[in-house]
């Protein structure tokens, strides 16, 4: 799949048409990709989030970018993790899926994600991995836009499970496999 990859990085130096933000209810900032996307925008972008009446659950709202190298923000609010029966998976499905909506809506051309939900909303990482790869994959299989779409994630840690997870899905012929830190043709 040449439109999707995972990456290492600080998404609020990415290079893409738009980032998304893993952010709270209330579109009022906080901590982790939150509050460093608020941080480097600058205080214009909780300006214009003052304005937008908060975000649901599993849903998008579109800012500018601000001082980010990215022309626009989507911010989506992901499932606390409460044990995975409380339909948290739905939810942050639909996180990556709404985003992907609007952005192809609009014309988005590249879309960079963070691993939403896996920090202070505790989702663990290799089920929340499973669920965005799903989510992305559907996505770009039915649709041509965005052209390019990334999940930056914020250690090799994080990427390595998101590449074993897209490899366990995606690459049943090793050829296609996504590499992993580990692997010697990285070195
Ligand atoms: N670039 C890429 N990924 C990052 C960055 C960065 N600069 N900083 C952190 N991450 P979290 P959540 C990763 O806690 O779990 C906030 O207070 C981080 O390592 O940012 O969705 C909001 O306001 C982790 O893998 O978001 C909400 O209330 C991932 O981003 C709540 O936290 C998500 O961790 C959202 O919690």
């Amino acid at each position: 799949m040449d439109r999707f990859s995972i990456i290492v990085g600080d998404i609020t130096q990415s290079d893409a048409e738009v980032i998304v933000n893993s952010a709270h209810n209330t579109l009022l900032g906080g901590t982790g990709v939150d509050g460093a996307i608020h941080r480097a925008a600058g205080p214009a972008l909780l300006a214009e989030c003052r304005s937008l009446g908060g975000c649901a659950t599993g849903a998008v709202k579109l800012t500018s970018g601000y001082n980010l190298r990215a022309h626009y923000v989507l911010h989506t609010v992901g499932p606390v993790w409460q044990g995975g029966r409380l339909g948290e998976p739905a939810l942050l499905a639909s996180c990556y899926r709404s985003c992907l909506e609007l952005a192809a809506q609009k014309g988005f051309r590249s879309v960079d994600f963070p691993s939403i939900s896996t920090g202070a909303y505790g989702y663990p990482i290799p089920q929340a991995a499973t669920v965005a790869l799903k989510a992305i994959m559907d996505f770009l299989a039915a649709h041509d836009q965005p052209e390019r779409v990334r999940l930056v994630c914020h250690s090799e840690k994080i990427a390595d499970i998101y590449r074993q997870t897209w490899n366990i899905w995606y690459a049943p012929d090793k050829a296609h496999k996504m590499p992993t830190s580990t692997d010697d043709n990285r070195k």
